[in-house]
Parts: C-alpha cells; sequence; structure tokens
C-alpha cells in the first residue's frame, strides 16, 4: 500500500468532548438515556398543560417546572426507591421519575377524592404519596429541609442504609431551616443529600440579591460538607454527581450539598407573573435542556426524527389521557373535611 493510499488517520476528539457516550461512562445505558429524555418530554407537556388549564380555572394553581426537567429526573434516577425524598412545589418531574404516573399529578392538580398527596384537601402542587416514600411536604419554603435531616437521623437510629433527599430552590437556601438542617446533618454525619435548584430567582428576586456567596454549593464550606455544582440542565452530569453523593452518604461518608444550576423557562406559578425582560427570557431559553439533550441523544445516534416523533406523540397521548382521566374523578367528599387536618 502506497502512503497516498493510506486513509488520514481520523482526527482525535478533545478529551471531555460531548462525543463521548458519557452516559455509558456513568453507567446508564442507552435504554436509560431515552427513558430520562421521554420523561423530560412528559413533564414539560404535563406543566404547560396545567398553566393552561389553571388559567382556564379548571385547576387551582399550576406551578411550570419547565427548565428544572433534567436535574429533578437524572437525580432521582441515582437513588434507591426506598431512600426517602422530600419535594417541593416545582418538583413535578421528579415526581414523575419517582413513579407518580401523569393521572395521579392531574388528580392533585384536580383536587381529586384518590389524589394520592392529600386526597385532594391540599393545595396543589405539594408532591407526596407514601408507597412512594415520597413525603408530605408542606408549602412554607424549606421546611422539608429538617424534615429530610431527621429522617436521616432516623434511618441510622433504625441502623437502615437509606439516604433521604430534599429538593429545594435557590430562595429555600436563605431559610433557617437550610442552615440549621445543614448544620445538624454535617455535626452528626447523617446520610442525607440536600440538592437545590438553582434557577436564580425566587419568585422575582434575584439570587445576587439574597446571597452574599456566588454559588449555593460555596455554603458547604463552612459546614465541612461536601458541596459541588453541577450544570443542571445536563441530565448526565446531574446523574453522576447525585450518584456519588448518594453513594459516599449510604457509605457513611457524610452528607453532601449539590446546586444543580437550572433555569427557570416558566412564570413562578400560574398566579404570579414575570418580571423577566424578553432578553433575560431569551437567555434563559439557551439553556433549554430538552433541545440540547436531543441533540446529545442524536450525536449518539440513539434518537432520529422518526423515532423522535414517536416520542412526542406518546407524551401527548399520556398526558391528555391523565386530564382527560383526572377531570372525571369525584372531589373528596364532604365528610373528610376534618380527616387529617391539624
Ligand atoms: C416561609 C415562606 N416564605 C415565603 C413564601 C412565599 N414563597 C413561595 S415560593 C417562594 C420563592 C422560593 O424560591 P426558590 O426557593 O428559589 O424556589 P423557586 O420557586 O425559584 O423554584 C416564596 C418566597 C413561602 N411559601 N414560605
Amino acid at each position: 500500500m502506497t502512503a497516498a493510499a493510506t486513509p488520514a488517520p481520523r482526527p482525535k476528539r478533545p478529551a471531555g468532548s460531548a462525543a463521548r457516550a458519557v452516559h455509558r461512562e456513568f453507567g446508564l445505558s442507552d435504554a436509560d438515556a431515552l427513558d430520562v429524555y421521554y420523561a423530560m418530554l412528559v413533564t414539560r407537556r404535563l406543566s404547560e398543560a396545567a398553566l393552561k388549564l389553571a388559567y382556564q380555572g379548571a385547576i387551582d394553581v399550576a406551578i411550570p417546572s419547565d427548565g428544572h426537567e433534567a436535574a429533578q429526573i437524572a437525580s432521582m434516577r441515582a437513588l434507591r426507591p426506598d431512600d426517602p425524598v422530600y419535594l417541593f412545589y416545582r418538583s413535578v418531574p421528579a415526581a414523575y421519575a419517582r413513579g407518580m404516573s401523569a393521572r395521579e399529578i392531574f388528580l392533585d392538580y384536580f383536587g381529586r377524592r384518590d389524589a394520592p398527596s392529600s386526597g385532594g384537601k391540599n393545595l396543589a402542587g405539594h408532591w407526596a404519596k407514601r408507597e412512594l416514600k415520597l413525603m408530605s411536604i408542606s408549602g412554607s419554603v424549606a421546611t422539608q429541609i429538617p424534615h429530610a435531616v431527621g429522617s436521616a437521623l432516623a434511618a441510622r437510629l433504625r441502623g437502615e442504609d437509606s439516604v433521604s433527599v430534599a429538593y429545594f430552590g435557590d430562595g429555600g437556601s436563605s431559610k433557617s431551616d437550610f442552615h440549621e438542617g445543614l448544620n445538624f446533618a454535617a455535626v452528626h454525619q447523617l446520610p442525607v443529600v440536600l440538592f437545590c435548584e438553582n434557577n436564580r430567582v425566587a419568585i422575582s428576586v434575584p439570587f445576587e440579591k439574597q446571597s452574599p456567596v456566588r454559588s449555593v454549593a460555596d455554603r458547604a464550606v463552612g459546614y465541612a460538607v461536601v458541596g459541588i455544582s453541577v450544570d443542571g440542565s445536563d441530565p448526565l452530569q446531574v446523574y453522576r454527581v447525585m450518584r456519588e453523593a448518594v453513594d459516599a452518604a449510604r457509605a457513611g461518608r457524610g452528607p453532601a450539598l449539590i446546586e444543580a444550576r437550572v433555569t427557570r423557562l416558566g412564570q413562578h406559578t400560574s398566579q404570579v407573573g414575570d418580571t423577566r425582560g424578553p432578553r433575560e427570557m431569551a437567555a434563559a431559553h439557551r439553556h433549554d435542556p430538552i433541545p440540547r439533550f436531543a441533540r446529545y441523544l442524536r450525536h449518539h445516534a440513539l434518537l432520529d426524527e422518526r423515532l423522535e416523533s414517536q416520542l412526542v406523540e406518546r407524551a401527548e397521548a399520556e398526558v391528555q389521557d391523565a386530564i382527560q382521566y383526572a377531570g372525571h374523578e369525584p372531589p373528596p367528599p364532604v365528610e373528610r373535611a376534618m380527616q387529617d387536618v391539624y
């Protein structure tokens, strides 16, 4: 063979480039990666549909999760089913990833008798289901953090090896619950992970106006725990850091604070408008995790146009079915008004 006939060597891809199938390196199969993508599609549609229903007056309040999907769904995959989880009101994608069906989510949104979170009695958006170890939460921001820490202590006392997780926003990290919870968890080296979805705005208050440090993860140093800041629009990196934190906590190496940097694409809730201008919104949309993950999947030949439209169609059908189903279910009976009320 002459030199001229020798094919030129293929250019080496730079280390860390998006060309590596990092999902496999992180222990996720091709099917897992597609599952994560599908859950992102369903929950985006679910969030959009809930907002429309709220505007129509069919449901009381909708809390958009657009932009938070990658962080929530990927982090949830790093947990075991017996790990207690404390969500917050923006946690629809996490609830879905944990196993709450679209039908159950809409039962809750419509305030129906069989809604798993509270039988239709709590404000919608307080995602809970005992069988999934999704613990009941409060609308008071960040109160779920000490609850998660307490459940980690309970697991330790019972000799169980579960890891508790609390989800909350950057605004929640300004609350005393966060500081007390993290301090207690650190002092006692409890198996708990605090997962902050930092979308850099608490209703309309920018992160810079409520935090002297640039990153929520920086706060970890004050409590001598591991603090990790991760790109929350990248589900694979989120999965990797969550997996490490959860494994370490389970192995007795103490708590961790994870900050997933996310973008809030929607408004705070259906009842509160957005104060951000068009330029800020355009910047936010550049970090939309869904087209970004689709590009990754296409690059690795896991997704093509045909599969994409099948998945979108399936996601839309799942959400429409859930709305039809929950829309026709009965409300809680009057006799239950005083039950479970303290
Ligand atoms: C103790 C308490 N204070 C104020 C409120 C009103 N409130 C509801 S949501 C919210 C913003 C919280 O922002 P963040 O924790 O960043 O989460 P995000 O809504 O951005 O996801 C506030 C102040 C509340 N529910 N509870």
